[in-house]
């Protein structure tokens, strides 16, 4: 049985992490990734109480999504999607893409009903596994999403180390999706390295958050990062 396809038959995406762009020069720095080819925009959306942090919001998404073409990737890090999930959904139903919203499934006692929500409101559901957690206890859910989001990294910050065992969990997602017939996009966020990509894409990942270890590099020009990312991804 087929686990992952093979990487050359697979089109992996660049998601850039909007958090870590210059966000005083937003639309001079999303408008230079938009002309060197990047696929989503990757948003992380915390609010203090899962994480120990605050990011990114709803009027950002909006504006985002009136003026660019590509699909807004809304990582919910957040302790109530079910109030979140499908007002962000509607923002992706207002986008010029489109756009995914992603939950972290233990954070709500009905997952499956979240998801579903975000689906009705217009969004493309889709759930994120914390390093801690096991993709087969979600199982259930996999048919319902269009995005499953490995965190390889522990939620709440740019510029952490890989926790190695999560690419295993890349490769979980990659086999149920297999022998299930789906046909979930996975992405993994956290740590996306030059050193770390061939791995991640070799255990199945086909799209990869692009943060301060790839295209926000601090010591390369950011066309000059953004060369070697799709070197990285073949094209
Ligand atoms: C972390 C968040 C991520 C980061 C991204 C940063 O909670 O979900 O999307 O923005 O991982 O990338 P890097 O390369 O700095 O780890
Ligand atoms: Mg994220």
């Amino acid at each position: 049985m087929e686990h992952a396809k093979p990487a050359e038959d697979r089109n992996v995406l660049i998601a850039p992490s909007v958090m870590c762009a210059d966000l005083l020069d937003l639309g001079r720095d999303i408008d230079a990734l938009v002309d060197l080819g990047v696929d989503w925009l990757h948003l992380d959306i915390m609010d203090a109480h899962y994480v120990p942090n605050l990011t990114l919001g709803t009027d950002l998404c909006r504006q985002l999504g009136g003026r660019y073409a590509l699909p807004l990737d809304m990582h919910l890090m957040v302790d109530d999607p079910d109030q979140w999930g499908p007002l962000f959904a509607g923002i992706a139903a207002g986008a010029t893409g489109g756009g995914y919203v992603t939950i972290h499934p233990e954070t709500t006692w009905h997952p499956a009903r979240t998801l579903a929500a975000i689906r009705d409101a217009g969004g493309r559901p889709g759930i994120a596994i914390d390093p801690a957690a096991d993709v087969d206890r979600f199982r259930h859910l996999l048919a319902l999403c269009d995005l499953v989001l490995v965190m390889s990294v522990n939620p709440g910050y740019a510029g952490q180390r890989l926790l190695p065992w999560t690419l295993d969990t890349v490769r979980d997602a990659a086999r149920l999706r297999g022998d299930r017939g789906l046909d979930y996009r996975i992405e993994i966020d956290g740590n996306v390295s030059w050193q770390n990509i061939p791995a991640m894409i070799d255990a199945g990942a086909d799209v990869l958050v692009a943060g301060t270890s790839s295209l926000f590099d601090p010591t390369l020009a950011r066309d000059q990062a953004a060369a070697k990312m799709r070197l990285a991804v073949g094209r």
